[in-house]
This record gives structure tokens, sequence and C-alpha cells, in this order.
């Protein structure tokens, strides 16, 4: 079934720049932003199936692990991890014709496979192709797809198979891809909640479970497979939540002694989140982590016309308007004192 245009902002035409680039490539390698989650893992997943039932030769290889509550979707296909001595992939990454970077809109969110990529761009003939839905994309890329008024990544790049479908003639959407686009758009709304949840996108995921995704089983398998680690983590942080008098302001910091004491996991923090922004005065919430190697993660939520994003860019990160993050190279304590203040003067300068 071809859907309607309804809803849908690309069509072929609009594909075209990428579709070339990726009928013309022979070798492609697919990767996604350090601290993988279901959007960017699903999205490279299914493109790689695409490509590869389009007789193509694809790899996927991201600069951090897969959390464990995606490891199903390995099934469709290897996924490397990276790490930068690794010289077999930086060898068949000089072998590649085509990258596509997906969910990401910075080139430096490629971590440690960055420099290799943008010496294959540069020096070699290898095309670069980033797809995204994030705010304010850093022109690095041949062609850039980047379009915030998608929910997800995963809801572009099923436009994008819808229109290599038209191009081909092809049915592309096999049970395989239609699991992995449905746990992209699923994750990346939130189970279909967030604002970006448009009719187009209820339709889309009709559309995916049509064709093989089975909705309960992607939930349970994304959301009901804590780790007792990471149940001792949300327990411990739930006590440490800090709410401002005025109600306004709820922060959070997780610390590397917080994560040994539980045996939790960097990745175990993302649910933690989510608690975070559940008591309804709450304007903006911040969790911060420290990292294994001393920087400090810091993601930012908030409610309303509220443009984290732009707080995160203080800070050389970004995101979306009602969630965003960015990595800080300082000490703890300074992270722990500065940004809640910040969030706290940003808050004022929205008139909150
Ligand atoms: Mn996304």
């Amino acid at each position: 079934m071809i859907l309607p245009v309804y809803g849908r902002k690309l069509d072929l035409m609009g594909w075209s720049p990428v579709i070339d680039i990726l009928l013309e490539g022979q070798q492609f390698l697919l990767t996604t932003h350090e601290n993988s989650d279901g959007d960017g893992l699903g999205s490279q997943v299914a493109l790689a199936l695409v490509l590869k039932r389009l007789g193509r030769h694809v790899m996927i290889v991201n600069p951090t692990e897969v959390p464990p509550n995606y490891t199903f979707l390995k099934q469709a296909g290897n996924i490397v991890h990276f790490d930068d001595r690794d010289e077999d992939v930086i060898q068949d990454l000089s072998l590649c014709d085509v990258l596509v970077l997906l969910d990401a809109n910075l080139s430096e969110r490629m971590g440690a496979l960055r420099p290799h990529v943008l010496f294959a761009n540069e020096v070699g003939s290898m095309k670069m192709v980033c797809i995204d839905h994030h705010l304010d994309p850093e022109d690095f890329a041949d062609v850039m797809v980047c379009e915030q008024y998608a929910s997800s990544t995963g809801e572009l790049v099923y436009d994008l198979v819808l229109a290599l479908e038209e191009k081909t003639g092809m049915q592309l959407i096999t049970p395989q891809v239609a699991e992995a686009l449905y746990t992209a758009v699923m994750t990346d709304t939130g189970s279909f909640r967030f604002p970006k949840s448009s009719p187009y996108v209820y339709q889309l995921a009709g559309d995916l479970v049509d064709k093989g995704a089975d909705p309960s089983k992607i939930y349970d398998l994304v959301y009901n497979s804590l780790t007792p680690q990471a149940l001792k983590l949300l327990g411990l942080s739930l006590t440490a939540i800090d709410i401002s008098d005025d109600g306004l302001i709820a922060s959070l910091f997780i610390s590397q002694e917080m994560m040994k004491t539980t045996g939790s996991r960097l990745f175990d923090t993302d649910l933690i989140i989510r608690y975070l922004l559940s008591v309804p005065s709450v304007r903006i919430s911040v969790l911060m982590t420290e990292m294994q190697d001393g920087r400090i993660k810091a993601s930012f939520r908030s409610r309303g016309d509220i443009y984290v994003n732009h707080l995160a860019r203080q800070y050389g990160g970004g995101g979306h308007m009602n969630a965003a993050g960015c990595l800080l190279n300082c000490s703890a304590e300074k992270a722990r004192r500065m940004i809640p203040e910040d969030v706290r003067r940003f808050l004022a300068a929205q008139g909150q």
C-alpha cells in the first residue's frame, strides 16, 4: 500500500538528492550519534536492510555500544561498536563511497568516528549524507535532510523508503524493516504521546503494523527490559531529585559513585529523566550525569514553549525545543553548582 501524500512532507522529488547518492553508491557505512537511542538505531537498521535488499554492501558502525534493550535490532544485522584503535573499521571506512549519519546534525556527535569520516570525505571520494530532525544543523555533509517538523528520524527514513519504492518499483518494507522503523518512531514520540505525534505519525505506525511490526512485542522489548541494577539506580535517583522551592525546576545529579554502588551503566539513566518532568509545576528539568571519563552529560527537558536547545547551545550542545543535551568538560562540583543556576537564569529570561 502506498500511502496518500497526506501529511508526508518529502516525496520522491524532495528525496531525489539523497536517492541519487544512495543508488550510485555500492559500499555504505551507516552511523548514529554517541549514546545511541531507539530512533538512531531503528533508523539505521531499517535503512541498512533496505540498501542490502537493493544489492548494496552495508556496515553499521557506531561510536558507542547498543543499549541492551535495543539488541533485538541486531538480528537484522551486525552493529559494530567503534573504538579509535580499530584499524579494520578505519580501513573499511576508507573503502566506503557513502556514509549516512542518522539522527544527529552535528559532526561531533559521531564521537571517535568523526576524524576518520571527515578525512575520508575530504581526502577520499566518500560522500556524506545526513538525515535528522533536530534543530540548528551544522552544514558539514554533502546532502543534509534536516527536517525539524518530523517526529523522529524514523519518520523521515520511512518517507525515504516510500520514495525508494516509487523509484525502484520494489517492495522494500519487509517485516524487519517495519519493526526497526516502528521502534524508531515509537521511542522518539514517547510511545505516540509527544507533541509531534501528528495524524500522519499514527497513519505511518498503522502502515508499519500492517507490514509486520508487532507493537506490544516491541514495547515490551524496549521498555520492560530493566536490569536489577537499573532499578536500583532509579530508586537511588528518585530520592535525590531536587525540586526548587517555587516548583519550576527539577534537577538531579547522578554521580559515578551512584552508578558504581548500583552496578548500573550510563544508558540506565535514560529512563530516569521522565520522572523529573512528572511534577506538573516543573517547567524545566535537568539531569546531570557524571560519565566514566569525567565529562558531565546534561539532559534538559521542558514543558510548553521553552526552547531548551538554546540552553544546551550555551554549552555547545543542541537538540529539540523540549528535549536537548550537551557534554561538559568540567568538574562534578562545578557542574552541580553552575547548571541549575544557568537554568534558573534562562527561565527568568523567558519571563517565567
Ligand atoms: Mn531522534
